[in-house]
């Protein structure tokens, strides 16, 4: 009998390459879609006729139990949030309601219909915040930001469900990853795309924010193998997943402007509009707790 699968956020960059992950696995794939006006399934095209779409939404607890009673999963994956961190100052409100609350609304529905599904659930090195690395599964917290304050939120419930109910749940806390399918107003994306369309002539400048924070880049292909892993161990844990090298956004768009060609001192300026009101200044992971017990390593480097 072939496993089956359930994700929330199948048509954000992460669902995407989980689900064709799991698919090359043979697993039975369904995934959560909300309703909108526009049918937002680019990254999920490729895919769509494997696997079955259901409608839902994290703000909504009856169509999460719903989903959960239609696909009969063995695992679930909850990808889906609000994941752009500049956006959880403008929303801090609804950061909460689909980041945060939106975890407590799918481990009821775990509870309620069948305790045995095991649970990934997506935390983050932005729950870190403003403590230095490395960080690793023993560093404290302290978030900088509504959405990181959200994810620690999220990251402490599937704990609790995991203590109080012997749930297997497990939290990744992921570095950042990035991939061609990455939302274009992320850093990565937005440098690598302005470089390549100074180059082509189609834009004159970028405008930056921070170009000192530093993160430890890997690529998101790898992350969701990760997230895999943690569903088929013996026991359920909290895993940090990183590469261990960080890098500054200044050198990576000296990188990507580089690799066309170009000085980025002539066409880069700093906009102090896009600095956060607190930065998250430096992430390195230590990601040796999930090689060890877990045999992940990254296969993609930053460059
Ligand atoms: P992403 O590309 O922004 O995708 C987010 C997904 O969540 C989309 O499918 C989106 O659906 C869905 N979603 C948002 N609100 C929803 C709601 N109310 N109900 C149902 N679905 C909803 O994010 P990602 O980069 O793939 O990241 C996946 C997860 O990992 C997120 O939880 C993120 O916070 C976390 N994470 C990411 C990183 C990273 O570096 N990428 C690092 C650590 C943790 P629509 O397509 O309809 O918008
Ligand atoms: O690419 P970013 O927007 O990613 P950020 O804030 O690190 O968050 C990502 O990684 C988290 C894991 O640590 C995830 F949980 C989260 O969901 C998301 O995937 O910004 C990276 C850095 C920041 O320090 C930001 O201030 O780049 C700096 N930056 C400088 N100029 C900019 C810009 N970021 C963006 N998005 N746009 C700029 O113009």
């Amino acid at each position: 009998m072939p496993k089956s699968a359930f994700i929330t956020g199948i048509t954000g960059q992460d669902g995407s390459y989980l689900a064709e992950l799991l698919l090359s696995k043979g697993y039975k794939v369904f995934g959560l879609v909300r309703r909108s006006s526009n049918t937002n399934l680019e990254r999920i095209s490729h895919i769509e006729r494997d696997i079955t779409l259901l409608q839902g939404d994290l703000l909504d607890q009856n169509s999460l139990a719903n989903a959960i009673r239609h696909s009969q999963p063995d695992e679930i994956y909850n990808l889906a949030a609000q994941s752009f961190v500049a956006t959880s100052w403008s929303q801090p409100e609804l950061t909460g309601q689909f980041t945060a609350l939106g975890v407590t609304r799918i481990l009821e529905a775990i509870k309620t219909e069948n305790p045995k599904i095991r649970f990934y659930q997506a935390s983050s090195s932005e729950m870190f915040g403003s403590t230095p690395p490395p960080q690793s599964e023993r560093t404290p917290f302290h978030p900088r930001s509504p959405y990181g304050v959200s994810k620690l939120y999220g990251h402490y419930a599937t704990i609790n469900y995991r203590e109080s109910y012997d749930m297997f749940a497990c939290s990744g806390i992921l570095f950042n990853h990035e991939s061609p399918r990455r939302g274009l107003e992320f850093v990565t994306r937005k440098v690598s795309n302005a470089a390549a369309q100074i180059k082509l002539g189609l834009l004159d400048k970028m405008k930056i924010g921070n170009l000192e924070a530093k993160r430890d880049w890997g690529f998101a292909g790898d992350y969701v193998r990760a997230m895999w892993m943690m569903l088929q161990a013996d026991q359920p844990y909290d895993y940090v997943i990183a590469t261990g090298i960080s890098k500054s956004v200044r050198e990576l768009v000296e990188l990507a402007f580089k690799a066309v060609g170009l000085n980025y001192h002539d066409y880069v300026s700093v906009d102090p509009s896009l600095l956060r009101p607190a930065e998250v200044d430096y992430l390195c992971g230590d990601a040796s707790y999930a090689e060890k017990h877990l045999g992940w390593k990254p296969a993609v480097s930053f460059e």
